[in-house]
């Protein structure tokens, strides 16, 4: 079978001109663009420097107030190969969000699932269908889809955090809903726990109010005093000899929803790794998309052909079915997102090591 449109016989090109008038499109002629051996992503593997992005996001905390209408102060990562729309991938927003001192983010709603990642600061609590949750460093905090939600600085000195959302999948699925709430936040107190987190951060322990099955975890709070913990015993239980690391010198935690033991949300999974100094993953591809923040420590992210040194506050995006390892310099923690919850729902997963075993 030919594979091209231009053609001697005139009666064919007469065919695909009337295909064309008639909005209809042969697939012969763009199977390989159409379904490709392997995935062949547009985004391309790419880093953002935390070092470039906090000073602009300063700028424009200088030069751009927040308030209702524009709602946030986020910066959202552009991946290079996704034509200049705000997408970090093809399925998730990442961005930096930047509140200035005394400010406050006006409290709205909407379908698409957010969460906030600490690497630096304090001083913000962002409240969550009226629950204020305190946010610090190392800290994973979520706002569910359909939950309200709004974030003010009680402190003053700014405060930036990352923000995580599945923006592009609502958008590109024509899924979304957005309503606007109070001006100010709905609770303005400043409590070191949220209700939430009193009602059902307790390992092993559920609540027996709100039974049932969530698709969203409950907890708004995942705080780093535990994600720390269960890392280090990780790596302690491995130098007393117990199997508790999925490889040599890598310790690895999945946030998970108490009511289901899955992710957090139905469409982006987060999870915490940290790595000895000196050790390194085993290359692999995934099917599906993911981001990483380096939280701690020096290394370098081998994608593809490249390799990249990053550090404290970095992204790095690694599109779908793109080799990928971690090597660490120091210990190295990185907190990762990704939207494995939809590919695993489709299944669509897939996965190769390509190195080692
Ligand atoms: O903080 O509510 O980065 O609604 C993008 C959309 C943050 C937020 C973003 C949002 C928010
Ligand atoms: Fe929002």
């Amino acid at each position: 079978m030919r594979t091209q449109t231009h053609v001697e016989d005139p009666a064919l090109e007469q065919l695909y001109g009337d295909f064309a008038a008639e909005h209809l499109n042969p697939l012969w002629t763009q199977l390989g663009d159409l379904m490709p051996m392997v995935p062949t992503p547009k985004a391309v593997p790419f880093v953002w420097k935390w070092s470039t992005l906090y000073p602009l996001a300063q700028r424009a905390g200088d030069l751009v107030p927040v308030g209702r209408g524009g709602e946030r102060r986020a910066i959202a990562l552009a991946n290079p190969g996704l034509g200049g729309l705000p997408y970090a991938t093809p399925t998730l927003w990442a961005a930096i969000q930047y509140l200035g001192p005394k400010e406050t983010a006006p409290e709205h709603r909407h379908s698409q699932n957010a969460f906030r990642f600490v690497v630096e600061g304090d001083g913000v609590w962002t409240v969550v269908n009226g629950d204020p949750v305190a946010m610090r460093r190392g800290d994973l905090l979520l706002t569910p889809g359909w939950a309200f939600h709004g974030h003010h600085n009680e402190t003053d000195h700014p405060m930036a955090w990352i923000d995580g959302l599945d923006i592009p999948f609502v958008n590109y699925t024509d899924t979304g809903f957005f309503e606007f709430g109070s001006d100010g936040v709905t609770d303005e107190s400043t409590p070191d726990v949220s209700r939430a987190e009193r009602l059902w951060s307790h390992p092993g322990l559920r609540p027996l109010v709100g039974l049932g099955r969530r698709t969203t975890t409950p907890i708004t709070a995942y705080r780093w005093q535990h994600t720390d913990a269960a890392l280090h015993e990780q790596l302690a239980l491995e130098d007393e000899g117990y199997a508790a690391t999925t490889e040599p010198g890598h310790a690895a935690v999945r946030f998970t929803n108490p009511t289901t033991g899955g992710d957090i949300m139905a469409t982006i999974r987060a999870e915490f790794h940290r790595l000895r100094g000196g050790t390194h993953t085993r290359a692999r591809r995934d099917v599906g998309s993911t981001v990483y923040q380096v939280f701690d420590g020096t290394g370098r992210f081998h994608l593809g052909d490249d390799t990249t040194e990053v550090g404290t506050g970095d992204l790095v995006v690694v599109p779908s079915w793109t080799e990928w390892s971690i090597e660490a310099e120091t210990d190295f923690d990185v907190f990762a997102f990704s939207d494995a919850p939809i590919v695993e729902r489709l299944h669509m997963d897939r996965s190769h090591v390509t190195e080692g075993a």
